[in-house]
């Protein structure tokens, strides 16, 4: 592995910093949100776990075999990963065959600064959005994409969008997002997507996410939160973060009574026409 690669527990330490500030910000109430990362890649030997033990999922995952996916733990909440997101968190390894997997302690894989004492969590299983995580995953790999990382969490100005009938399309809310801070722009240049309401946790919503990852880095659950897939935790928070600044400036001038100016659609074109050839 090069030296300029981040180890898991780098990666941890960025987990613990923006988990706290998820739940700071109120985008993370009791255990909302879930987080997976690829870290196949950050695998420098093979695991012979003693608390391993051998399940398979009900399909297959044909880009993951023989892939480690580090997940966050189902019901804990993101104050809690923040304080220690090695003990609350997992790691699936998806065996050849693609459709089997083990599920390490991520204290297997590297050193773990404190003993797992967790009387909240006494078992931690993988997140509820396991099928979604997964299925982005498997096309990430199929596509042979550089984002490694999944981030899903509840931002509240962004949901409040979603709950306004008119505003239900992607196109609606891009123009919104676009014409609130040319920041917008220049980060999301694709806009976000956008998933009418689903059931959270099934093969359903995982079908339509995957499907709107193939022009989007950010989607949108109606009247449920966002998801976003980037190379690390801090950029997927980024691009959420920017889109929340602008949901949350909408909303400010409306709830004053005004109505916003929005950003002209030639300073839209203006900012793609400098900034595109410079966004990753
Ligand atoms: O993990 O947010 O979508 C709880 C959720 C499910
Ligand atoms: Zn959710």
């Amino acid at each position: 592995m090069s030296k300029n690669v981040k180890t898991l527990n780098s990666h941890l330490k960025d987990i613990s910093e923006i988990t706290g500030y998820l739940s700071q910000r109120g985008w993370a109430e009791a255990n909302a949100g879930n987080i997976s990362f690829n870290i196949t890649d950050l695998i420098r030997k093979k695991v012979v776990a003693k608390t391993a033990y051998v399940n398979k999922f009900k399909k297959q995952f044909t880009y993951l075999k023989n892939s480690y996916i580090w997940l966050t733990g189902a019901g804990v909440r993101m104050r809690d990963l923040a304080k220690d997101a090695e003990n609350l968190s997992l790691i699936v390894n998806i065996l050849d065959d693609g459709i089997s997997y083990k599920i390490y302690k991520v204290s297997e894989f590297i050193k773990t600064k404190r003993p797992v004492k967790n009387d909240l969590y006494p078992e931690i299983k993988p997140t509820s959005e396991l099928p979604t995580h997964l299925a982005i995953h498997n096309y990430l790999c199929e596509k042979k994409m550089t984002e490694k990382f999944i981030l899903h969490t509840h931002p509240t100005e962004l949901i409040a969008l979603t709950q306004i009938k008119k505003l239900k399309s992607a196109e609606k809310i891009n123009k919104i997002l676009w014409g609130m801070h040319p920041e917008t722009k220049i980060f999301l240049p694709e806009g976000i997507g956008f998933i009418p309401y689903t059931l959270p946790g099934t093969e359903r919503i995982a079908e339509l996410t995957i499907k709107a990852f193939e022009n989007h880095r950010v989607i949108l659950w109606e009247k449920h939160g966002c998801i976003a897939i980037s190379e690390n935790i801090i950029k997927a928070y980024d691009l959420i973060e920017i889109i929340t600044k602008s949901a949350k400036i909408f909303f400010l001038c409306k709830s004053a009574k005004f109505r916003p100016e929005y950003l002209a659609d030639y300073q839209i074109k203006e900012l793609s026409d400098k900034y595109l050839h410079t966004i990753n």
